[in-house]
This record gives C-alpha cells, sequence and structure tokens, in this order.
C-alpha cells in the first residue's frame, strides 16, 4: 500500500524507551506504518537502533529527521518536514540546503530518491507553543484558522507540498482548524498530529484528515489506549 492511502502512523521517538512490548503493540496494532521521528536528543545511532528494532515486522518505516545528522537510509521512506509557520529560515529552507549540499556531487541519484518517492517532503504547521517542535522552531502558533490555512495554502500551491501536516504535538488541537485547512487543499495529503488518546479523538480528527499520527499515546497512556486509535 503506498504511502498516500495510509490512515494511521504511528510515531515512535528514539529519545524514549521503546520497550518490546512496545515494539510488539505497534507491530501487531494494525497502524499503516512506523515513523521514526523526535525534536530533542535525536542522534544517528538511537534512530538506527529503533529502526533495527522495527525493521524485521515487515511494517513500512518512515524516517522523519529534524537535522541532516541524523538521517537514517535504508527504509521504506524519508518523509522531509519543512515548518511553513517557523519564523527561522533554517527550519524552513537551511538544513534542507545543507542537507542537498552534502548530496551535491550526487545530485541526479538525489533527484531519482525524490521522483521515486523515496523522499517525501511535508509543510507542517506547528500550532502548539508549548511543545518542543513550536519552541525550537520558533514557529507563529497563535494564529487564526483563517492565517493556519493561509499556510496551507502556501505549502500546496506555492512550494507544491505533497503534505500539510497539522502539528499540535503533546496537546489535542482543534478540529475547527483543520476543517477550515481541508476546505482549502486540492490534492495535499491533510496530517494531523497531536493528543490522539482515544477512539472518539482518533475518529473526530479523520473526519477531515487523510492521516493521524499518533505519538505520546504510548509512552504516556500505555498499548491499549493506542490501541483505541486505530481506525
Ligand atoms: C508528534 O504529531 C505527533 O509529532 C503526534 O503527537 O505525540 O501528541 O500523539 P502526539
Amino acid at each position: 500500500m503506498g504511502w498516500k492511502r495510509w490512515r494511521h502512523i504511528t510515531k515512535l521517538d528514539p529519545d524514549r524507551e521503546n520497550s518490546e512490548e512496545i515494539i510488539k503493540a505497534v507491530v501487531e496494532s494494525g497502524t499503516d506504518a512506523v515513523m521514526v521521528s523526535g525534536t530533542q536528543n535525536v542522534t544517528y545511532e538511537k534512530s538506527k537502533e529503533l529502526i533495527e528494532k522495527i525493521a524485521e515486522y515487515g511494517l513500512p518505516v518512515v524516517v522523519e529527521p529534524s537535522d541532516p545528522s541524523n538521517v537514517v537510509y535504508g527504509v521504506d521512506h524519508l518523509f522531509i518536514p519543512t515548518v511553513l509557520n517557523s519564523s527561522e529560515g533554517e527550519w524552513i529552507t537551511g538544513k534542507h540546503a545543507e542537507w542537498v549540499n552534502m548530496h551535491y556531487k550526487n545530485i541526479e541519484r538525489f533527484f531519482e530518491m525524490i521522483e521515486s518517492e523515496y523522499i517525501v517532503f511535508e509543510g507542517y504547521i506547528v500550532l502548539n507553543a508549548q511543545s518542543a517542535v513550536g519552541r525550537v522552531t520558533n514557529a507563529r502558533c497563535e494564529i487564526s484558522k483563517e492565517l493556519a490555512a493561509s499556510y496551507a495554502v502556501v505549502g500546496e500551491r506555492m512550494m507544491k507540498l505533497p503534505i500539510i501536516y497539522i502539528e499540535y504535538s503533546g496537546t489535542y488541537g482543534d478540529p475547527e482548524v483543520l476543517a477550515e485547512v481541508k476546505k482549502v487543499l486540492s490534492k495535499a495529503r491533510l496530517f494531523y498530529g497531536g493528543g490522539i488518546d482515544s477512539r472518539k479523538r482518533a475518529n473526530e480528527m479523520l473526519r477531515y484528515a487523510d492521516t493521524i499520527v499518533v505519538g505520546n499515546v504510548i509512552y504516556e497512556k500505555g498499548v491499549d489506549a493506542y490501541l483505541e486509535t486505530i481506525p
């Protein structure tokens, strides 16, 4: 199944304890893919270790790096985030250009990774100012739903991004924001992440989101609560 058909993604953080119980629950849960991603203290080694634990089960594995130094290759996809509402260029195009520069000698090969959708670009709109990603990227979080949707238009129409990701990391967001963003998108897939810890919340966001991303619940509330979020 191609990534565009995924409805539920489980985000695992290489900086947290990923016990055997967690890995087993995730791979048997019915989630469509595992995304290895974190904002703080993520290293290449920690990411690689987590990927090795998951890889043997055959579930698609995506790496979503926060920096060129923690890109781990050899997985199913690299999802490369740009933070559309960051007030610092480093998080919009800066780290990205550094990464491309690392591939510059073999740029044709890099283009192939994009053409084949091994590399997929995501446009984040970060709306929780208290979250690590909100603080680190200095995102403009206190914005109206119309301005959030305007960032989505910039992401889709101006930057041609195939994914727009509404990110409330750590807290449950406003479904009305999602509804507004959904209205203006035509081709991009709409991802939602943040505070999904029950069936009710999963279903509420899936009314507008094409894909929900679930992270904290498995660490904070345990396996049973996590399983409730699978559509
Ligand atoms: C975080 O969007 C994901 O990047 C998921 O958020 O951890 O709050 O589930 P939670």
